[in-house]
């Protein structure tokens, strides 16, 4: 898996992932718009009106999992553990369940407020599925903090979008995963670099990213019950049962996962980033840092075919004060020392500042190659300024600043 790892992203250096993912997500979005199917059980799914025999269960709220319901049983069997209030004779006795049709459009629109929250708090956003999204927070927030910051997104997410969530904090995607789920609903679980592999040990293996209920049970037909065991398995006799993908269980089962949090889909911008042992204001360390992360972007720029039109820095001074500056080009440009050139420049204004981390990234990306701007329009001086519009895509974050005689310089968004 060492092949998706950014350039920028050395092997010592310990990310911040979230896993967010909602609490009976369908449920919970009905019990929103119905306060009164608070603490009730709630079944969302199809079949279950008078005259209807065949559907599913799409989800179930925690209290009519109690009763045994749960995501894509057959809604007879949902309706036997539970029959419906509305339908129920006066003189039944037991317990009963509140069904609801499924309504996408208005998941949707809870979903798109969700999203909304986790893009405000974090750089880099992966949205899995409706209810589901990584967030990669390394540069807003340490690992002595990190469950106060995870804790408030909890709060906020349920006070501003009215549903609940679950989030798993871990140095990678698929432990974050794991933990998100350990301690559902309402589950707050953080797992620092230190104990990965101790958590991970003794949970059974179906517990872990990417093992399945078949998986499982063919592992458990090797002796193979938890990550644990999984862990101390030799790589090859899993890739030889079950191929690549027992490398990578193998992987997740000893808490590694390279995989980058990236948005889906083609992506803004690109960027590489990385992080000093310690803090330095050697100039010199510096712009050599620079220059390599500036041709690392280049190169994967290159690689996607990708022409850029703004370029930008991030420095990073102790300890999480994130500081961005990006000047736009007149057209989209592949240019790999343009990038370095303006990298360095950007940056000048820290000197003498010590830094923590740096990034360099190129944004306002087309794909189309017939739309290169003729070389020589980067001859002599420095790249002209553009419109405002240009920056677009640099989002919220992009407070223009004043006065920079060389171009325009904006205070950009970096995810
Ligand atoms: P999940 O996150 O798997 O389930 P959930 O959010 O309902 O419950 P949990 O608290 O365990 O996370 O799936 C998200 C939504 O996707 C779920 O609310 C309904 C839908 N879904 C189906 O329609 N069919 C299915 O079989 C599953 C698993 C989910
Ligand atoms: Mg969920």
């Amino acid at each position: 898996m060492s092949g998706s790892r950014l350039p920028g992203t050395p092997a010592g250096e310990e990310r911040v992932v979230l896993h967010v993912d909602m609490d009976c997500f369908y449920a919970a979005c009905e019990r929103r718009r119905d306060p009164t199917l608070a603490g009730e059980p709630v079944v969302v799914g199809m079949g279950y009106e008078a005259g209807e025999r065949h559907g599913a269960v799409a989800t179930a709220s925690y209290e009519a999992r109690a009763h045994g319901v749960e995501s894509a049983q057959p809604i007879s069997g949902a309706l036997a553990a539970l029959p419906r209030a509305a339908t129920a004779p006066p003189d039944h006795e037991g317990p009963v369940g509140h069904y609801r049709p499924v309504d996408l459009p208005y998941y949707r629109e809870v979903s798109e407020e969700v999203r909304a929250i986790l893009h405000d708090v974090a750089d880099a956003v992966r949205e899995v599925s409706i209810d589901e999204a990584y967030l990669d927070v390394t540069d807003r927030v340490g690992w002595h903090s990190v469950e106060i910051f995870a804790g408030s997104l909890r709060e906020r997410i349920e006070r501003e979008a009215g549903v609940s969530a679950s989030v798993g904090v871990a140095p990678n995607m698929s432990t974050a995963k794991v933990a998100s789920d350990h301690d559902k609903p309402e589950g707050l679980v953080v797992v620092p670099p230190d104990a990965v592999r101790e958590f991970l040990a003794p949970l059974p293996v179906d517990e872990l990213h990417g093992v399945g209920p078949v998986t499982a049970r063919e592992l458990r037909s090797l002796g193979i019950e938890t990550a644990g065991d999984l862990a101390s398995t030799p790589r090859d006799r899993l890739v030889s049962r079950f191929g690549s993908r027992g490398g990578t269980i193998h992987d997740h089962a000893r808490g590694r996962d390279e995989r980058v949090v990236e948005p889906v889909g083609k992506p803004k911008s690109l960027s590489s980033e990385s992080a000093f042992t310690e803090a330095t204001d050697d100039v010199e360390v510096i712009r050599e840092r620079l220059r390599r992360l500036a041709d690392e972007v280049t190169a994967r720029a290159e690689s996607r075919d990708a022409l850029y039109k703004t370029i930008g820095v991030k420095v990073v001074e102790p300890p999480f004060d994130v500081n961005t500056r990006a000047r736009s080009l007149s057209g989209p440009v592949a240019d790999a020392s343009l990038v370095e050139s303006v990298a360095l420049d950007l940056a000048r204004e820290f000197e003498g500042e010590r830094v923590r981390k740096l990034g360099v990234r190129v944004s306002n990306l087309s794909f189309d190659a017939a739309t290169q701007a003729p070389l020589d329009a980067w001859e002599g001086e420095s790249p002209p300024p553009t419109s405002a519009e240009d920056d677009a895509d640099d989002g919220p974050g992009g407070t223009e600043r004043g006065g920079d005689p060389e171009g325009q310089t904006t205070f950009v968004d970096f995810s």
